[in-house]
């Protein structure tokens, strides 16, 4: 039995659109972030960097439970676990790693700070605007070409899309209109297509609530952007 830790978040989507792929057993436990759940001391045991997805596997490596934080390396073992979504064969393997790492480094990072600073900095900063929505852009360039040469991130459908997905989908909060990226419309529609996708998308989803700009209090915003965050815990 896997216990997830969990948030409607896109790292939260990855996991959620996983297990529903694999079939595997599993209980999702509400981590509320923006109510500071996130550092309860028994969430910080299994994610000692305060961050949603989390988990316990009972019957981990060698039959023993197992904790695993880092979205990434989540979707690796439970794909291992699994048997599915990620090749055994090397070449195969690789380029499936690599569009995960491209999402883990890029996409995560990029987009989450464009998100910021579009949608939750108290000033407009143009230069931080700019920076990230260019970033995106390229990004976006690059994912748009990759899908001119594969019907999927790395081929077939793989772990690489589930952990891309979530993030490239909810593309209005970084105010950048799909219209010029054809592949990149294709792929998604694709993969919002799978059963599985739109069931795990739905996890947590009672407990979404418009966080968008205004949509913070100010407890709130202390707690994920203020000094909540770099106290020692
Ligand atoms: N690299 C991490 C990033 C996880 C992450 O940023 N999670 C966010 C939600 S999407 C979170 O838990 N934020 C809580 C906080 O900022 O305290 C992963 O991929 O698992």
């Amino acid at each position: 039995m896997i216990d997830l830790y969990s948030w409607p978040t896109p790292n939260g989507h990855k996991l959620h659109i996983m297990l529903e792929e694999t079939g595997l057993n599993y209980t999702v436990h509400a981590v509320n972030i923006s109510e500071g759940e996130q550092f309860d001391p028994f969430f910080l045991s299994i994610s000692p960097n305060n961050r949603i997805p989390a988990m316990v596997d009972s019957d981990g490596p060698d039959g023993k439970s197992f904790s695993l934080f880092e979205s990434g390396a989540m979707l690796i073992y439970l794909a291992e676990k699994s048997g599915q979504l990620l090749p055994t064969e090397a070449g195969t393997r690789y380029k499936v790693l690599q569009w995960l790492m491209f999402q883990m480094g890029g996409i995560g990072p990029m987009f989450g700070q464009s998100n910021h600073f579009i949608n939750y900095a108290p000033e407009k900063i143009s230069y931080a605007m700019n920076r990230y929505k260019n970033e995106c852009i390229r990004l976006y360039n690059v994912m748009e070409t990759q899908l001119g040469d594969e019907e999927y991130m790395a081929g077939d459908y793989s772990i690489a899309d589930i952990a891309i997905y979530p993030w490239a989908m909810n593309w209005k909060r970084r105010e950048l209109p799909l219209d010029n990226y054809p592949n990149l419309k294709r792929w998604l529609d694709a993969v919002a297509a799978r059963a599985a996708v739109e069931k795990g998308m739905k996890v947590l989803a009672d407990r979404r609530r418009n966080t968008d700009k205004s949509g913070l209090s100010d407890k709130e915003r202390e707690i994920l952007f203020g000094k909540t965050q770099f106290e020692k815990h």
